[in-house]
Parts: structure tokens; C-alpha cells; sequence
């Protein structure tokens, strides 16, 4: 395979869309040692299939907002690869959200999904609606206007969305409502639900818990107990909660969390009723953190971001590109250990360079969030039985995935001196999955 060449191609054919080829690149880079041992890849033109989506429906969502004023926005389902199982992956509702955004969300899921073991494929989509601000009326309009359009795409056995940013419960309640009236079917088309109508015990968490997981055997492979290290999470939406209530059951000590307005340090550790206060605040503060301080005498910081605190574990559980090389090299000098995006892409390719070149523990979205999408699976599994699993149940089911998921890690990301490339091998063992799927069903 000549990366380069295809890089150019994409770039030249994509330009503008930095996410997406980003994630593309990571992944070519990382692959390309294990693609040139398999000459029937190349001859069935695997990388070439695999970087272009199967198919983008973008459509127009016009829907009223509560002054009656005629509000329009876009949206998107971008349907990457289904060779192992139906599309899978969120929807998310964010005014940044564009077809590079989606793409890279998209390419992410197929090797995400591929690793959880389950049979799953990728897509994701969204649009560039914002949440924030809107009452609860206005959501529920926007969510049905914007399944008005989607419904005619997806179904339980060919494209099953879920949550993303900005999508949770509510949203996914809202839409799944508008699609069993448009389709005349209760089936597990979209994951997340509420408990009531088919949702999985654990999914709200299971991101969260699936990276403390994942931490934790990462650390444990390395000799390294996680009991009292120290934590910076970012965020404080889908993600971020769940991991603060794995880490602090762990032994662990979260001592920051952020929003658009700035981060908290809290040296006592957020835990228990601070993150019930902060779950409260979430539902009507538009994800701001500064009120936390107040109420529990902890320190907030302005604009800033929580890399530049000393701890042990970073965990950025926010968006994509929320750790730089600046950041990278600021928790290295303050003496990181250990890296994990529990958001996707959640670092800069340079902080990721830095982070291997000073075999510092780096753990990739694609593995260390996986438990997500996991537990969706999950999800999916009961309701084709028309059954629930206790909580217990899950979340063993979970625990085994995500250490499964470190194995195969471990399998393809061992280097000769014993350091762990995480992000080649989950790059690796989930790209393995899917190339051969496809090569196995022939050129379609
Ligand atoms: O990025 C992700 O894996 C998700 N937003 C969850 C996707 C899902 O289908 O549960």
C-alpha cells in the first residue's frame, strides 16, 4: 500500500476536512507494517474500500421554535461500513458538527465496534442543531422533525444510532418515539433508551465504567496500582460522570472536571453528592462548572483547560482535539503516567507523538471508550430477545469486553523493548477484523 499516495488522494479529493483525514492517516500509519504482510489486501484494494463511507444521507430539518419562528438546520447519517454488522454509532447534535466531524466519527466506529467483539458496524451522524438554550418543547420538536427524515434510513437489523454529545436520554427518547409511530414497530432501532421501553441497565454509565476498566488493566499490565493516583477528567456530560464514579469506587482521586467556562480543582475529590450536585447543574446551566466552587469551596479556573494540574491519569472525556502538544508536554514534565481518551480523538497527533516518544501509558478512544458502544450492543442483544439483564449481568459483560479489548491490545501493540502501542493495536486488531470480513464477502 502506498499511504502517501492515497493520503494525497484523499486530501486533494476532501480538502478542508481535517478530522477526517486525520483519523484516516492514524489509522494507514499504524496499519500499513501488517497490510503489506497480506498481499491479498492489497490486490482486493481493502484500504481504498475502506476510507470511503458506503453512502451520506444529508438532509434539511425545518421545525418551529417556541416564538414560532421558523427555525432550519442540517443533518447527516454517514453509513461507513457494514461488513461485520448493522451501521452502528451516535447521533450528536452540536453547532460544530459538519461531514468531516461525522466522517471521522464514523471511520473511528467501524474499528471501535470491530474490537468490542460484537457484530456491529460504523456510521454516526448528527446535525448542527444547539441543545443549549432550548427548552425542553423546542428538543422534542427538533428531535421528531429530525427523525422525520431519518427514519427512512435506519431499521434494528441496518443502522441502529444511539447518543453522542448533546444526544442523552431525552433525545433519543424523543426521537425513538417519532420512529415506532413512522414505522409501526417497537424494536431496538436506536440504543440508550429509557429503561422503560427497551434501554440497558448500565448504557447511561457504561462509557465511563468501560475506560475506568480499561485504566485499570492498562495500569495492572504495567505493575501500577490505581489506588490513590490522582485523575484529571475533562467535560462533565455523557462520559465524564461515569468514569468519575468508577474511578472514585477504584481508589482513585478525580480532581478536576471543566465546561465551556473553565475547569474546577477540587483537591478533596469529586465524588458522591458533588457529582449528583453536578448532574443537577448539567440539566439547567448549559454545562457550566463555576457554580461547583461555590458550593464546596473547591478552586475554579477561568478559560482554562485541567492539563496544566500535576496528576497521575488524564482522562480527556470531552470532545475531539482537546489535548495539544502544549498540554501533552505539561503533564509530561508534571509527571503523567497514563493517557486515555475516553472522548474520540480526544488528542492532537502531536501530543500523541510526544506521549509514545516518552513511553508514557496511552490508551486510544477507539479501545478505552469502546465500553459505550459495547453496551449498546448489549442493548441491541436484549431487545432481539425481548428480554433485560440485571445490572449485574451488564455490566459483567462489559468488564469482559473491555479486557478483552486490552488483550487484543496487548496482541498487536507490544513492541520490541515491551513498551504497549495501544493505538496500534487496537488500530491493528480492529482493522484485521473488518479487512477480512471483507475480503471473505468479495468486492461489493
Ligand atoms: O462514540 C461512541 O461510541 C458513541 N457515541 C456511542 C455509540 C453507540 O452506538 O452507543
Amino acid at each position: 500500500m502506498n499511504i502517501d499516495k492515497l493520503i494525497q488522494q484523499l486530501e486533494a479529493k476532501h480538502p478542508g476536512e481535517y478530522e477526517y483525514l486525520q483519523a484516516v492517516k492514524e489509522v494507514l500509519i499504524t496499519i500499513e507494517a501488517e497490510y503489506n504482510n497480506h498481499p491479498e489486501f492489497e490486490k482486493a484494494k481493502i484500504a481504498e474500500r475502506l476510507v470511503e463511507p458506503d453512502r451520506i444521507f444529508s438532509f434539511k430539518i425545518p421545525w418551529v421554535d417556541d416564538r414560532g419562528d421558523v427555525q432550519i438546520n442540517l443533518g447527516y447519517r454517514v453509513q461507513f461500513n457494514n461488513a461485520i454488522g448493522p451501521y452502528k454509532g451516535g447521533l450528536r447534535f452540536h453547532p460544530s458538527v459538519n461531514l468531516s466531524i461525522l466522517k471521522f466519527l464514523g471511520f473511528e466506529q467501524i474499528f471501535k465496534n470491530a474490537l468490542t467483539t460484537l457484530p456491529m458496524g460504523g456510521g454516526k451522524g448528527g446535525s448542527d442543531f444547539n441543545p443549549k438554550g432550548k427548552s425542553d418543547a423546542e428538543v422534542m420538536r427538533f428531535c421528531q422533525a429530525f427523525m422525520l427524515e431519518l427514519w427512512k434510513y435506519i431499521g434494528p437489523d441496518t443502522d441502529v444510532p444511539a447518543g453522542d454529545i448533546g444526544v442523552g436520554g431525552r433525545e433519543v427518547a424523543y426521537m425513538y418515539g417519532m420512529y415506532r409511530k413512522l414505522a409501526r414497530e417497537n424494536t431496538g432501532v436506536l440504543t440508550g433508551k429509557n429503561l422503560e421501553f427497551g434501554g440497558s441497565l448500565i448504557r447511561p454509565e457504561a462509557t465511563g465504567f468501560g475506560g475506568l476498566y480499561f485504566v485499570h488493566h492498562m495500569l495492572e499490565n504495567a505493575g501500577v496500582d490505581i489506588k490513590d493516583k490522582t485523575i484529571a477528567l475533562s467535560g462533565f456530560g455523557n462520559v465524564a460522570w461515569g468514569a468519575a464514579i468508577k474511578a472514585t469506587e477504584l481508589g482513585a482521586k478525580v480532581v478536576t472536571i471543566s465546561g465551556p467556562d473553565g475547569y474546577i480543582y477540587d483537591a478533596a475529590g469529586i465524588s458522591g453528592e458533588k457529582i449528583e450536585y453536578m448532574l443537577d447543574l448539567r440539566a439547567t446551566c448549559n454545562d457550566i462548572v463555576e457554580p461547583y466552587a461555590e458550593k464546596f469551596g473547591a478552586v475554579f479556573v477561568p478559560n482554562r483547560r485541567p492539563w496544566e494540574v500535576k496528576v497521575d491519569i488524564a482522562l480527556p472525556c470531552a470532545t475531539q482535539n482537546e489535548l495539544n502538544e502544549a498540554d501533552a508536554e505539561l503533564l509530561i514534565k508534571n509527571g503523567v503516567i497514563c493517557v486515555a481518551e475516553i472522548s474520540n480523538m480526544g488528542c492532537t497527533p502531536e501530543a500523541i507523538d510526544l506521549f509514545l516518544k516518552h513511553k508514557i501509558m496511552y490508551g486510544p478512544g477507539k479501545a478505552v471508550n469502546a465500553g459505550g458502544v459495547a453496551t449498546s450492543g448489549l442493548e441491541m442483544t436484549q431487545n432481539a430477545m425481548h428480554i433485560s439483564w440485571t445490572a449485574a449481568e451488564v455490566d459483567e459483560k462489559l468488564h469482559q469486553i473491555m479486557s478483552e479489548i486490552h488483550n487484543q491490545c496487548l496482541r498487536y501493540g507490544k513492541e520490541a523493548d515491551g513498551y504497549i502501542n495501544y493505538m496500534k493495536g487496537a488500530n491493528v486488531a480492529g482493522f484485521l477484523k473488518v479487512a477480512k470480513a471483507m475480503l471473505a464477502q468479495g468486492v461489493i
